[in-house]
Protein backbone atom coordinates (compact mmCIF):
# COMPACT_ATOMS: atom_id res chain seq x y z
CA UNK A 1 0.00 0.00 0.00
CA UNK A 2 2.56 2.79 -1.65
CA UNK A 3 4.93 3.01 1.05
CA UNK A 4 3.30 0.93 3.88
CA UNK A 5 2.35 -3.20 4.34
CA UNK A 6 -0.50 -3.92 6.55
CA UNK A 7 -0.73 -6.42 9.20
CA UNK A 8 -3.48 -8.39 10.70
CA UNK A 9 -2.45 -9.43 13.69
CA UNK A 10 -6.28 -10.70 15.22
CA UNK A 11 -5.16 -13.60 17.40
CA UNK A 12 -4.68 -14.26 20.73
CA UNK A 13 -5.97 -11.60 23.82
CA UNK A 14 -8.79 -10.00 22.70
CA UNK A 15 -7.47 -6.72 23.80
CA UNK A 16 -4.13 -6.98 22.28
CA UNK A 17 -5.10 -7.98 19.02
CA UNK A 18 -3.96 -5.07 15.99
CA UNK A 19 -3.66 -3.68 12.62
CA UNK A 20 -0.06 -2.85 11.62
CA UNK A 21 1.50 -0.60 9.43
CA UNK A 22 5.13 -1.86 8.17
CA UNK A 23 7.26 0.76 6.79
CA UNK A 24 8.03 -1.10 3.13
CA UNK A 25 11.44 -0.46 2.67
CA UNK A 26 12.71 -0.97 6.64
CA UNK A 27 10.22 -3.23 8.32
CA UNK A 28 9.45 -0.49 11.04
CA UNK A 29 6.23 -0.27 12.52
CA UNK A 30 4.89 3.24 11.16
CA UNK A 31 1.58 2.44 13.33
CA UNK A 32 -0.11 0.31 15.64
CA UNK A 33 -3.97 -0.24 16.72
CA UNK A 34 -4.96 -2.46 18.92
CA UNK A 35 -8.54 -2.58 16.97
CA UNK A 36 -10.49 -3.83 20.13
CA UNK A 37 -9.71 -0.72 22.07
CA UNK A 38 -10.84 1.95 18.97
CA UNK A 39 -13.78 0.20 17.63
CA UNK A 40 -14.95 -2.35 20.31
CA UNK A 41 -17.11 -5.08 19.39
CA UNK A 42 -18.66 -7.82 21.43
CA UNK A 43 -15.61 -10.58 20.90
CA UNK A 44 -16.79 -13.77 21.50
CA UNK A 45 -13.13 -15.22 21.21
CA UNK A 46 -12.89 -16.11 17.61
CA UNK A 47 -8.97 -15.55 16.04
CA UNK A 48 -10.32 -13.62 12.53
CA UNK A 49 -8.69 -14.87 9.11
CA UNK A 50 -9.80 -11.94 7.07
CA UNK A 51 -6.76 -10.24 5.36
CA UNK A 52 -6.99 -6.45 5.32
CA UNK A 53 -8.32 -4.67 2.31
CA UNK A 54 -7.64 -1.11 0.64
CA UNK A 55 -10.06 1.01 -0.25
CA UNK A 56 -8.09 4.92 -1.04
CA UNK A 57 -6.97 6.27 1.86
CA UNK A 58 -8.87 3.83 4.12
CA UNK A 59 -7.96 0.10 5.52
CA UNK A 60 -10.60 -2.17 5.68
CA UNK A 61 -10.41 -5.18 8.01
CA UNK A 62 -13.60 -8.13 9.14
CA UNK A 63 -12.61 -9.18 12.10
CA UNK A 64 -14.75 -11.47 14.69
CA UNK A 65 -18.11 -8.89 16.06
CA UNK A 66 -17.54 -6.76 13.12
CA UNK A 67 -16.18 -4.73 9.95
CA UNK A 68 -14.40 -1.65 10.20
CA UNK A 69 -12.73 1.00 7.84
CA UNK A 70 -9.26 2.43 9.48
CA UNK A 71 -7.02 5.82 8.28
CA UNK A 72 -4.14 4.39 6.11
CA UNK A 73 -2.56 7.03 7.24
CA UNK A 74 -1.87 6.59 10.69
CA UNK A 75 -4.75 3.55 12.05
CA UNK A 76 -7.57 6.04 13.30
CA UNK A 77 -10.82 4.29 12.81
CA UNK A 78 -13.23 6.08 9.98
CA UNK A 79 -16.57 3.75 10.60
CA UNK A 80 -17.15 0.93 12.34
CA UNK A 81 -20.14 -1.84 12.10
CA UNK A 82 -20.85 -3.87 14.56
CA UNK A 83 -22.50 -7.36 13.71
CA UNK A 84 -22.14 -11.30 15.30
CA UNK A 85 -19.78 -12.54 12.51
CA UNK A 86 -16.37 -15.20 13.13
CA UNK A 87 -14.52 -12.80 10.76
CA UNK A 88 -13.85 -15.19 8.28
CA UNK A 89 -13.65 -14.15 4.74
CA UNK A 90 -11.91 -11.54 2.83
CA UNK A 91 -14.28 -8.56 1.99
CA UNK A 92 -14.14 -7.43 -1.95
CA UNK A 93 -14.79 -3.62 -2.90
CA UNK A 94 -16.13 -2.83 -6.22
CA UNK A 95 -18.11 0.51 -7.40
CA UNK A 96 -17.60 2.07 -4.11
CA UNK A 97 -19.49 -0.90 -2.10
CA UNK A 98 -17.92 -3.35 -0.02
CA UNK A 99 -19.50 -6.99 0.20
CA UNK A 100 -18.91 -9.01 3.39
CA UNK A 101 -20.00 -11.91 4.29
CA UNK A 102 -21.29 -12.13 8.25
CA UNK A 103 -21.15 -15.74 9.29
CA UNK A 104 -21.21 -17.45 12.23
CA UNK A 105 -22.49 -21.20 12.93
CA UNK A 106 -26.09 -19.80 14.01
CA UNK A 107 -26.49 -17.05 11.23
CA UNK A 108 -28.82 -19.37 9.02
CA UNK A 109 -31.83 -21.27 10.31
CA UNK A 110 -30.53 -24.47 8.19
CA UNK A 111 -27.38 -24.57 10.33
CA UNK A 112 -29.04 -24.53 13.77
CA UNK A 113 -29.98 -28.14 15.13
CA UNK A 114 -33.09 -29.67 16.63
CA UNK A 115 -31.40 -28.47 19.84
CA UNK A 116 -33.36 -25.07 19.34
CA UNK A 117 -36.68 -26.64 19.94
CA UNK A 118 -35.77 -27.46 22.90
CA UNK A 119 -36.36 -24.66 24.77
CA UNK A 120 -38.06 -25.98 27.71
CA UNK A 121 -37.00 -29.12 30.07
CA UNK A 122 -40.30 -30.64 30.23
CA UNK A 123 -39.85 -31.16 26.22
CA UNK A 124 -36.86 -32.48 27.02
CA UNK A 125 -37.62 -35.17 29.75
CA UNK A 126 -41.17 -35.80 27.63
CA UNK A 127 -38.66 -36.93 24.31
CA UNK A 128 -35.53 -37.81 25.97
CA UNK A 129 -36.10 -39.07 29.46
CA UNK A 130 -35.70 -42.54 29.08
CA UNK A 131 -34.76 -43.60 32.34
CA UNK A 132 -37.56 -41.46 33.65
CA UNK A 133 -35.47 -39.71 36.62
CA UNK A 134 -36.04 -36.27 35.80
CA UNK A 135 -32.44 -35.71 34.67
CA UNK A 136 -30.53 -36.18 30.87
CA UNK A 137 -27.78 -38.68 31.11
CA UNK A 138 -25.58 -37.61 28.44
CA UNK A 139 -25.87 -41.17 26.84
CA UNK A 140 -29.86 -40.49 26.84
CA UNK A 141 -29.73 -37.34 24.12
CA UNK A 142 -29.67 -39.07 20.71
CA UNK A 143 -26.05 -38.90 19.18
CA UNK A 144 -27.05 -37.21 15.79
CA UNK A 145 -28.77 -34.66 17.91
CA UNK A 146 -26.96 -31.28 17.11
CA UNK A 147 -26.67 -27.21 18.10
CA UNK A 148 -25.31 -26.52 14.63
CA UNK A 149 -24.14 -28.14 11.25
CA UNK A 150 -22.64 -27.23 8.00
CA UNK A 151 -25.57 -28.37 5.50
CA UNK A 152 -23.62 -29.65 2.00
CA UNK A 153 -20.07 -30.60 3.77
CA UNK A 154 -20.17 -34.46 3.53
CA UNK A 155 -15.95 -34.15 2.59
CA UNK A 156 -14.98 -32.68 5.72
CA UNK A 157 -14.93 -34.04 9.59
CA UNK A 158 -15.93 -32.62 12.40
CA UNK A 159 -17.51 -29.83 10.84
CA UNK A 160 -20.87 -30.21 13.54
CA UNK A 161 -21.59 -30.02 16.80
CA UNK A 162 -23.83 -32.14 18.60
CA UNK A 163 -25.74 -31.46 22.10
CA UNK A 164 -23.81 -33.79 23.50
CA UNK A 165 -20.38 -33.11 23.02
CA UNK A 166 -22.31 -29.13 24.29
CA UNK A 167 -23.12 -31.27 27.63
CA UNK A 168 -19.62 -32.61 27.48
CA UNK A 169 -18.24 -30.98 31.04
CA UNK A 170 -21.43 -31.49 33.21
CA UNK A 171 -19.63 -32.37 36.30
CA UNK A 172 -22.06 -35.10 37.43
CA UNK A 173 -23.29 -36.53 34.25
CA UNK A 174 -26.68 -35.84 34.13
CA UNK A 175 -28.04 -32.44 33.22
CA UNK A 176 -30.76 -30.97 35.21
CA UNK A 177 -33.49 -27.93 34.40
CA UNK A 178 -30.96 -25.41 35.44
CA UNK A 179 -28.49 -26.53 33.51
CA UNK A 180 -30.19 -27.15 30.27
CA UNK A 181 -31.81 -23.71 30.41
CA UNK A 182 -28.75 -21.85 31.21
CA UNK A 183 -26.96 -23.07 28.21
CA UNK A 184 -30.09 -23.20 26.24
CA UNK A 185 -30.37 -19.18 26.93
CA UNK A 186 -26.72 -18.46 26.39
CA UNK A 187 -26.92 -19.95 22.69
CA UNK A 188 -30.14 -18.78 22.17
CA UNK A 189 -29.21 -15.02 22.85
CA UNK A 190 -27.13 -14.93 19.64
CA UNK A 191 -29.44 -16.82 17.26
CA UNK A 192 -30.17 -14.12 14.33
CA UNK A 193 -30.21 -14.08 10.76
CA UNK A 194 -27.51 -12.46 8.68
CA UNK A 195 -25.11 -13.21 5.81
CA UNK A 196 -23.49 -11.08 3.09
CA UNK A 197 -24.21 -7.42 3.18
CA UNK A 198 -23.35 -4.36 1.07
CA UNK A 199 -22.18 -1.29 2.84
CA UNK A 200 -21.46 1.53 1.10
CA UNK A 201 -17.77 3.16 1.30
CA UNK A 202 -17.81 6.48 2.30
CA UNK A 203 -18.89 6.09 5.99
CA UNK A 204 -17.98 7.89 8.77
CA UNK A 205 -18.37 6.75 12.58
CA UNK A 206 -20.45 3.96 13.99
CA UNK A 207 -23.18 2.12 11.51
CA UNK A 208 -26.27 0.97 12.37
CA UNK A 209 -27.95 -1.02 9.98
CA UNK A 210 -29.91 1.89 8.09
CA UNK A 211 -26.33 2.12 6.53
CA UNK A 212 -26.45 -1.06 5.06
CA UNK A 213 -27.69 -1.41 1.30
CA UNK A 214 -28.67 -4.79 1.77
CA UNK A 215 -28.29 -8.43 2.99
CA UNK A 216 -28.41 -11.31 2.12
CA UNK A 217 -29.76 -14.17 4.66
CA UNK A 218 -29.62 -17.64 2.67
CA UNK A 219 -26.57 -19.69 1.70
CA UNK A 220 -23.96 -17.83 2.97
CA UNK A 221 -20.29 -18.92 2.82
CA UNK A 222 -18.17 -19.26 5.74
CA UNK A 223 -14.49 -18.84 3.92
CA UNK A 224 -14.86 -18.03 0.51
CA UNK A 225 -15.21 -13.85 -0.83
CA UNK A 226 -17.84 -12.69 -3.26
CA UNK A 227 -16.91 -12.01 -7.01
CA UNK A 228 -18.15 -8.89 -8.72
CA UNK A 229 -19.04 -8.93 -12.69
CA UNK A 230 -21.02 -6.23 -14.72
CA UNK A 231 -23.76 -5.60 -12.05
CA UNK A 232 -23.51 -8.50 -10.34
CA UNK A 233 -22.05 -9.97 -7.41
CA UNK A 234 -22.29 -14.05 -6.38
CA UNK A 235 -20.98 -16.25 -3.97
CA UNK A 236 -20.72 -19.97 -3.93
CA UNK A 237 -21.02 -21.53 -0.38
CA UNK A 238 -21.08 -25.03 0.64
CA UNK A 239 -23.03 -27.98 -1.44
CA UNK A 240 -22.19 -25.92 -4.65
CA UNK A 241 -25.04 -23.28 -4.09
CA UNK A 242 -24.59 -20.66 -6.18
CA UNK A 243 -26.28 -17.15 -5.47
CA UNK A 244 -25.96 -14.67 -8.00
CA UNK A 245 -27.36 -10.87 -6.86
CA UNK A 246 -27.48 -7.67 -8.25
CA UNK A 247 -25.35 -5.28 -7.01
CA UNK A 248 -26.91 -2.43 -5.91
CA UNK A 249 -30.04 -3.97 -4.46
CA UNK A 250 -28.80 -7.44 -3.34
CA UNK A 251 -32.28 -8.32 -5.58
CA UNK A 252 -31.36 -12.53 -6.13
CA UNK A 253 -31.29 -13.21 -9.75
CA UNK A 254 -30.53 -17.19 -9.35
CA UNK A 255 -30.02 -18.96 -6.52
CA UNK A 256 -29.19 -22.75 -7.29
CA UNK A 257 -26.86 -25.54 -5.94
CA UNK A 258 -25.25 -25.61 -9.44
CA UNK A 259 -21.42 -25.71 -8.33
CA UNK A 260 -19.74 -29.14 -7.61
CA UNK A 261 -20.81 -30.63 -4.17
CA UNK A 262 -19.13 -30.57 -0.64
CA UNK A 263 -17.27 -28.00 0.58
CA UNK A 264 -16.22 -24.52 -0.70
CA UNK A 265 -13.39 -22.91 1.01
CA UNK A 266 -11.47 -21.35 -1.91
CA UNK A 267 -12.93 -17.81 -3.64
CA UNK A 268 -14.87 -17.85 -7.20
CA UNK A 269 -12.79 -16.12 -9.80
CA UNK A 270 -13.96 -14.02 -12.36
CA UNK A 271 -12.03 -13.96 -15.88
CA UNK A 272 -13.08 -13.84 -19.81
CA UNK A 273 -16.87 -13.84 -19.37
CA UNK A 274 -16.69 -16.63 -17.00
CA UNK A 275 -16.64 -17.76 -13.42
CA UNK A 276 -14.24 -20.63 -11.91
CA UNK A 277 -15.65 -22.24 -8.59
CA UNK A 278 -12.69 -24.59 -7.08
CA UNK A 279 -14.54 -27.01 -4.52
CA UNK A 280 -12.47 -28.48 -1.61
CA UNK A 281 -13.04 -31.57 -2.96
CA UNK A 282 -10.87 -30.74 -6.54
CA UNK A 283 -13.52 -29.96 -8.85
CA UNK A 284 -13.76 -26.89 -10.96
CA UNK A 285 -17.21 -25.46 -11.95
CA UNK A 286 -16.94 -22.69 -14.91
CA UNK A 287 -20.15 -21.16 -15.13
CA UNK A 288 -20.65 -18.59 -17.84
CA UNK A 289 -21.29 -15.14 -16.73
CA UNK A 290 -25.09 -13.41 -16.61
CA UNK A 291 -27.69 -12.60 -14.47
CA UNK A 292 -28.43 -16.31 -14.45
CA UNK A 293 -25.00 -17.68 -14.66
CA UNK A 294 -25.00 -21.41 -16.64
CA UNK A 295 -22.56 -24.05 -16.21
CA UNK A 296 -19.78 -24.97 -19.16
CA UNK A 297 -18.30 -27.51 -17.45
CA UNK A 298 -17.08 -29.43 -14.52
CA UNK A 299 -14.05 -30.99 -14.14
CA UNK A 300 -12.49 -33.10 -11.12
CA UNK A 301 -8.34 -32.03 -10.29
CA UNK A 302 -6.10 -34.29 -8.40
CA UNK A 303 -6.01 -33.15 -4.86
CA UNK A 304 -8.18 -30.79 -2.34
CA UNK A 305 -8.69 -26.83 -3.25
CA UNK A 306 -8.16 -24.79 -0.38
CA UNK A 307 -6.55 -21.93 -2.33
CA UNK A 308 -7.91 -19.15 -4.02
CA UNK A 309 -7.35 -19.71 -7.73
CA UNK A 310 -5.12 -16.99 -9.45
CA UNK A 311 -5.00 -15.34 -13.03
CA UNK A 312 -2.22 -13.81 -14.69
CA UNK A 313 -2.32 -13.12 -18.59
CA UNK A 314 -4.43 -15.62 -20.36
CA UNK A 315 -3.57 -18.51 -17.54
CA UNK A 316 -5.26 -19.29 -14.63
CA UNK A 317 -3.66 -21.22 -12.08
CA UNK A 318 -4.66 -23.89 -9.51
CA UNK A 319 -2.72 -24.81 -6.42
CA UNK A 320 -4.13 -28.32 -5.33
CA UNK A 321 -2.94 -30.20 -2.04
CA UNK A 322 -0.54 -32.44 -4.43
CA UNK A 323 -0.57 -30.18 -7.57
CA UNK A 324 -0.22 -26.85 -9.23
CA UNK A 325 -1.91 -26.67 -12.17
CA UNK A 326 -2.09 -23.45 -15.30
CA UNK A 327 -4.80 -23.75 -17.66
CA UNK A 328 -4.36 -21.32 -20.75
CA UNK A 329 -6.86 -19.21 -22.39
CA1 LIG B 1 -32.73 -39.65 32.65
CA1 LIG C 1 -25.18 -31.90 35.99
Amino acid sequence: MDDKIILNLDYGDVNRRSLLALDKATGTTVWKTLTQEVTPFINYGYPGYSTPVRYHDQVILHRCGGIAAYRLSDGSPVWWFQIMTNGIGTPIINNDIIYITAWMELSEAERRGAFFSYDTFEKVLADMDKNGNGLMELDEIPEDMMVFSRPGVDDIEGTQFSVRKFFRNDKDGSVNEEEWIQKFNYLNAVVDDFGMMAIPAEKKGELSSDDILWMQMEKNPEVPSPVAFGDCILMVSDGGWVTCMDAETGIVHLQERIGAPGAYIASPVSADGKIYLASYSGKITVLKEGKQPAVISMNPLDGKILATPAISGNNLYVRTSKHLYAFKN
